[in-house]
């Protein structure tokens, strides 16, 4: 129940929070950092990083099917793109926390986008806008799937009917199979993204020590079309020691595992796409200390704590 007069105070208060937020908003353009103390006054970012969204993460919130924001939906047909095969951008329907980051996703060997697609509203209801696409052909190699990536990214951020909700500067890659091959060499190519990561992928180049992007590397144990051997394990080793690397190899899984919904494989894209793409360190604590063995880890890897 509302009191009679609160009606009229809440507005009252509403009236000077918008003039503070003027003041506040005048004062932003002038002093650095300031941006993030108004934001984390407005009560939805952090006080020290503008890109933080969504609540503080818990264990619970990162394995659960949906994150906190509601998902929408738009296709965009082959024959009005060019440089990849089209696909589904998932996106926050909510424009009120501002710009997200951006995944683009590909698939894998005569494969097409509803091999990955649980991964569009998983991952775009934490906050991401997330492009699931096709390929040229189903048959495109990973050099050619990486281009495709970068392709994907440049028509989402440029010409999409999404782009003023992303922020360009934070963007990302995914890939199963030749599409994870395909996100190595898209972050080859373009050094400026934020965060990769190859589900159990497939290339026939072993070494990536060009690679400045950070690199969450997804292997499975019982993997025999892409062995880890000689596949994941030698991706991951092969990047510089001091880039912000893992290698999380999936317990009692396959080279198929990433086309079903996983949570092992959720979780840590999750907390790997905030850490680097939003920078938020929230989600430091799911990465470092290292995951330990377990029912669905065969084994983690990697560099802590995380140095970008
Ligand atoms: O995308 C993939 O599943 C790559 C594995 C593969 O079938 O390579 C053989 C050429
Ligand atoms: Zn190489």
């Amino acid at each position: 129940m509302q009191h009679p007069h609160s009606r009229s105070r809440t507005r009252k208060l509403r009236t000077a929070l918008a003039a503070t937020a003027v003041a506040v908003g005048l004062c932003t353009a002038l002093i650095p950092g300031a941006q993030a103390a108004d934001s984390a006054r407005a009560g939805t970012l952090a006080a020290d990083n503008p890109y933080e969204r969504g609540p503080a993460p818990t264990v619970s919130s990162i394995e659960a099917p949906r994150g906190p924001y509601a998902v929408s939906d738009t296709s965009v047909s082959s024959l009005l793109v060019s440089g990849f095969g089209g696909g589904t951008i998932y996106y926050p329907t909510s424009t009120a926390d501002g710009t997200f980051g951006a995944v683009a996703i590909s698939p894998g060997f005569t494969a097409r986008q509803s091999s990955i697609a649980w991964l569009g509203p998983r991952l775009a209801s934490q906050g991401f806008v997330v492009f699931t696409i096709d390929t040229n052909s189903v048959y495109d190699q990973p050099d050619s799937r990486g281009r495709q990536l970068l392709a994907a990214l440049d028509y989402l951020t440029e010409r999409s009917s999404v782009r003023g909700r992303i922020d360009s500067s934070r963007l990302g890659v995914m890939g199963h199979s030749m599409g994870g091959g395909g996100s190595l060499e898209a972050a080859k190519s373009r050094p400026s993204l934020q965060a990769a990561i190859p589900l159990t992928g497939w290339n026939t180049d072993k070494t990536w020590p060009e690679l400045r992007t950070p690199t969450l590397v997804v292997g499975a144990d019982g993997d025999s079309v892409a062995p880890v051997s000689s596949h994941s394990e030698p991706f991951y080793e092969s990047l510089p020691g001091s880039l912000d690397k893992a290698y999380l190899e999936l317990n009692n899984a396959t080279h198929f595992t990433p086309n079903s919904s996983d949570t092992t494989i959720a979780k840590y894209s999750i907390s790997w796409l905030k850490r680097f793409i939003d920078n938020d360190t929230r989600y430091e604590q799911f990465l470092c200390p290292l995951p330990r063995p377990s029912l669905t880890i065969e084994e983690y890897r990697g560099n802590c704590p995380h140095t970008s």
